[in-house]
């Protein structure tokens, strides 16, 4: 296959695959920057918001080289907000954010030369270096592919996860619900749709007003109840337990209960659909971004600086259709316990404790093979496979003993098929993993955030490389990840972060067919140059199984892959890893909570 300049077939491929990779590291950046805009004003005292990590914050300060002797914290929110904000048009130099790696992988991408400088300018130069006549090496397009999409994990999306974590609170293990039956036959309905937290948080301390909780009353309804979708609702699910009601594919069923007044979305994953259903029910869509607008539905600007008031008006709309509900349904069977908030200091202190906080015990019980190693399940889900793919993709694996963690509308789905509870260790999981998950009071499967929050992965993995015993590099731990059911170009950008930080992922499916060069790049060639790779398998127990292999061949390779003998915990094994702080109820974690 030619086209009609000569283009060859791996050229075509590799620049559409890179366009998606463009897209989907666009819609994280453009998020983030909002984010980092409202982290600002936040710092200046101009919102409603806090800083409520300032722990984070000194992180991030040192992170950033900013000195914080004698200054305020506010004054330091400041300065790290500003060279936040800089990241995004950096002409000199590179991310902060890269040095977090661990040293040798920071190597391989100085000499690969895909360390992004600017993350707006990575962007710009793969939008120009895939147009036609530019770069015609599909190598060499992937090589920017690479920096486009390190910019968006390592650049982007974790300058938006840190910042949301110090304004709003960094996500400590905390008890919810999913699914449609979290909507309340007596309350005002508001479901939040979209992905920007800053109007979803102040959605949830408006909806906390007297003021408003008094209006709802008057409407006649007890009070009101928000819910979330997509990844705004995992962003208000992880930091204040609020429930999610649907991931990406279940997004109209909600309005199909006729129960809800409002649906209030900001950006990306609304489908343009939802506008069409709320027509036949007294349901009312709020776009609240300029940058989105939809025919059919209701423009109510969301305004930073007025964070709380911009809320109270989209909320008055809301109580204002109450009364109008006609016949509804509400699938009340429909909801799961789920136990979710663990970002990735959660994880280190509930396995460390208090006195020892630290990655330890989970290389050990890797070493030691109780657990066989990670997998990240992230991602959306989409109408052309099972709504069951995850859940089959997940039991396999833990199952086997793999710890899975979960971001995104996977960690919805894998809610909905009750794998978020403590319970599910016990019911699911192999006797390794089990007798750990067990022991700590965690579910075999941790929720990790939103799909920007795919940088709490990469700490994560870092972590474990910090912590010791298993190599020195992201390539050399055994661990894979997947979005079995991607729709969205941003989780082709997530993917290739992943690869290019040495990772292995495998998608069901990938836009490559019609090169079959470019092709065996990705599913091998690249796995030279970075140490991950990409695979395709459409089946959900293959697609686990292949993780698995993969995940075993690196514990061959790190000679930890002697037979996994059971063993069990004495008394003093079980202090060792629960530590002895006070236990936080129903997870068993111990310890400081990671914001204090
Ligand atoms: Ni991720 Fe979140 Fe869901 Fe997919 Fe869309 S909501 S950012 S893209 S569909 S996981």
């Amino acid at each position: 296959m030619i086209g009609v300049c000569g283009a060859t077939a791996e050229t075509v491929a590799s620049r559409n695959f890179c366009r998606a990779i463009a897209s989907g590291s666009a819609s994280h950046t453009d998020h983030a920057r909002e984010m980092v805009r409202g982290f600002i004003a936040t710092a200046k005292g101009e919102t409603e918001n806090t800083i409520k990590d300032a722990r984070k914050l000194n992180m991030l300060a040192q992170v950033f080289g900013v000195d914080t002797t004698d200054k305020e914290t506010r004054q330091i929110a400041l300065e790290v907000g500003q060279l936040a904000l800089a990241e995004f048009g950096k002409q000199e130099g590179t991310q902060y954010m890269l040095k977090r790696a661990p040293a040798k992988r920071q190597e391989i991408w100085k000499k690969l030369g895909v360390e992004p400088r600017g993350i707006d300018r990575e962007v710009v130069e793969l939008m120009h270096r895939t147009h036609m006549g530019v770069d015609q090496d599909h190598e060499n397009i992937m090589l920017q592919g690479s920096r486009c999409a390190l910019g968006d994990g390592w650049g982007s999306s974790m300058l938006s996860t840190e910042l949301t974590d110090i304004m709003f609170g960094t996500p400590v293990p905390i008890r919810a619900i999913v699914d449609l039956g979290v909507l309340k036959a007596d309350q005002v309905n508001v479901t939040v749709h979209g992905h920007e937290p800053l109007l979803a948080e102040a959605l949830c301390m408006a909806a906390e007003t007297p003021e408003m909780l008094a209006l709802a009353k008057k409407a006649g309804a007890k009070g009101i109840n928000l819910a979330g979708v997509c990844c705004t609702g995992n962003e208000i699910l992880m930091r204040r337990g609020i429930p999610v009601a649907a991931g990406f594919i279940q997004q109209e069923m909600v309005l199909a209960t006729g129960a809800v007044e409002a649906m209030v979305v900001d950006v990306q994953c609304v489908m343009q659909s939802v506008a069409q259903v709320a027509k036949s029910f007294h349901t009312e869509i709020i776009t609240t971004n300029y940058r989105a607008k939809m025919p059919d539905a209701v423009h109510i600007q969301f305004d930073e600086h007025h964070a709380l008031q911009s809320a109270k008006t989209i909320l008055t709309r809301a109580i204002g259709n109450f009364k109008k509900r006609g016949k509804f349904f509400i699938p009340t069977d429909s909801k799961v316990d789920v136990v979710v908030g663990f970002s990735h200091e959660t994880i280190n202190y509930m396995l460390g404790g208090r006195f020892r906080s630290s990655y330890r015990p989970l290389n050990d019980n890797i070493i030691n093979g109780r657990i066989r190693g990670v997998a990240a399940i992230v991602g959306c889900d989409n109408y052309k496979f099972d709504d069951n793919y995850h859940e089959i993709v997940a039991k396999e694996l833990i199952k086997n003993d793999v710890l899975v963690l979960a971001t995104g509308c996977a960690a919805t789905a894998l809610g909905r098929a009750g794998l978020l509870r403590p319970e599910a260790a016990t019911e699911f999981a192999g006797p390794g993993l089990a007798e750990v998950c067990e022991t700590v009071g965690m579910p075999p499967v941790l929720h990790m955030g939103s799909c920007v929050d795919n940088s709490r992965l990469l700490i994560a993995a870092t972590e474990m490389v910090r912590e010791g015993g298993l190599g020195d590099d992201l390539a050399d731990l055994p661990v894979s990840g997947t979005a079995p059911l991607w729709m969205s170009e941003k989780a082709v950008a997530i993917g290739q972060y992943f690869v290019a930080s040495g990772i292995h992922v495998i998608f069901q499916n990938l836009p490559v067919g019609g090169s079959k060069k470019f092709s065996k790049f990705l599913f091998d060639d690249c796995r030279k140059i970075y140490g991950g790779h990409w695979e395709m398998e459409a089946n959900p127990l293959e697609l686990a199984r292949k993780m698995i292999k993969n995940i075993d061949e690196k514990r061959e390779a790190l000679g930890i892959n002697k037979k996994r003998e059971r063993i069990l915990f004495d008394m003093a094994m079980r202090r060792d890893l629960g530590g002895t702080g006070k236990a936080v109820p129903g997870v068993g974690c111990t310890g400081p909570k990671p914001t204090e």
